[in-house]
């Protein structure tokens, strides 16, 4: 859970360009010295590390394992079979596409695969913690398709069922998206899949942001209850930036196709190497307990938080994400992003649902606890940094007092290295 990367030899790169080999050690050190409480991020392995940087990028691939467009690719297949045969594992998928090279990609094919232009779509709203690609109007999956969406509960902010269902017979789309990006509860798959048959229409379900509990076994799984399952590898997947695609066996061709030709070319062989080796270690009993502290450590800062006098949207977590909403605080999400960026707490200002402000600056923030625990912290940690985000928001205008919670954060890095030396 808490292995050490090891500092990568860049003498070749210090040589041919010491600007950007500059640039590497700056976002290392940043990384090493400040708190990362981004909900989306997280530190691949020492392996995952180097599979990505591997010769594999010089190999273009184009197609398929056993069915390439180019010569040469004996090794390349055998990287992207693992790669798919530990996912279909680990998910118990009966097809994987392991080629998209992101979240957004793997839901573009999907639809692609699934719909015609004009097609009506439904997803969470953006404002309420759905992502751009589940059809907001600034995105393709909200210009290229007739997109609607539905929102939480406006006294609980959590997700109703019932109101979803009023929402897609009244707009009867074609596609419905379960999964968010900036929702902290379990999501009702069962019910979404209800809804939809009720329609005939077709269930995709995105867990780009837990993905790592469905496969240590602490989520429900989507994959056989969905038609189409979407995910990114980078977050609680703790693997390469990257997408995938999780479907039933008769999709398999669609999906293929909508990947490549589709909407991509050459597929990045270095990247889906490195997702074989983040698909293997999501398999060993480690990584069941590092979701456990995942989890653990979500809930501590919450608790922490909330006896701080934080008000929580939806009270609480499930996952690895708490959405802070400041409004009591009477500071906004973007000056709490400023203030704590400048005291290396790394946090993202966040629309809360039914926000009365603007996306730009919105009054919420939202936390994440994967990388953290990748550093090897847990919950006595978590209620120290609750404490220190506290601190600092209440004493903002104290220069001298920002400035001793801005060494207590450098210390605490210390103690939990992000990298060996
Ligand atoms: N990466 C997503 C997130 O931060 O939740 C946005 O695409």
């Amino acid at each position: 859970m808490n292995e050490k990367v090891k500092a990568v030899s860049m003498q070749s790169l210090q040589f041919s360009d010491p600007e950007i080999a500059t640039i590497l050690d700056e976002e290392k050190k940043r990384q090493q010295d400040s708190l990362n409480l981004i909900a989306s991020e997280n530190m691949v392995s020492g392996a995952v590390l180097e599979a990505q940087g591997s010769v594999l990028t010089n190999k273009y691939a184009e197609g398929y394992p056993d069915a390439r467009y180019y010569g040469g690719c004996f090794f390349v297949d055998h990287a992207e079979k693992l790669a798919i045969s530990r996912a279909k594992e680990l998910f118990a998928a009966g097809h994987v596409n392991v080629q998209p090279h992101s979240g957004t990609s793997a839901n573009i094919a999907a639809y692609l695969a699934l719909l015609n232009p004009g097609d009506r779509i439904m997803g969470m709203n953006l404002s309420h913690g759905g992502h751009l690609t589940h059809g907001s109007k600034i995105n393709i999956s909200g210009s290229h398709f007739h997109s609607f969406s539905y929102g939480v509960d406006r006294d609980t902010f959590l997700l109703n069922i019932d109101q979803v269902s009023e929402k897609a017979l009244e707009v009867k789309p074609k596609l419905i998206i379960a999964g968010a990006s900036a929702y902290p509860r379990l999501i009702d798959f069962e019910g979404f899949k209800e809804i939809a048959d009720d329609l005939g229409a077709y269930l995709l379900v995105d867990i780009a942001h837990t993905a790592g509990f469905i496969a240590a076994g602490l989520h429900p799984n989507p994959v056989p209850v969905a038609d189409i399952v979407t995910a990114t590898t980078h977050k609680t997947l703790r693997g390469p930036r990257g997408g995938m695609i999780l479907c039933q066996d008769k999709y398999a061709s669609v999906i293929d196709k909508a990947v490549f030709p589709g909407m991509q070319g050459g597929p990045l062989m270095h990247i889906i190497a490195a997702k074989a080796v983040a698909f293997k270690e999501a398999k060993s009993p480690g990584f069941i307990t590092y979701l456990e502290f995942v989890l653990a450590n979500a809930k501590a800062l919450a608790r922490a938080l909330t006896d701080l006098g934080y008000d929580l949207v939806t009270g609480g977590t499930d996952t690895h994400q708490v959405l802070v909403d400041l409004s009591n605080k009477y500071v906004s999400g973007l000056e709490a992003e400023t203030l704590l960026d400048r005291l290396n707490i790394c946090v993202n200002k966040n629309a809360i649902p039914y926000d009365k402000k603007g996306a730009n600056d919105p009054s919420g923030m939202r936390l994440g606890t994967p990388t953290l625990t990748s550093r090897g912290m847990g919950p006595d940690q978590m209620e120290e940094i609750a404490s220190l985000i506290d601190q600092a928001l209440a004493g903002r205008h104290n220069p001298k007092k920002l400035e001793i919670i801005k060494q207590r954060v450098g210390s605490l890095c210390q103690e939990f290295p992000a990298y060996s030396k």
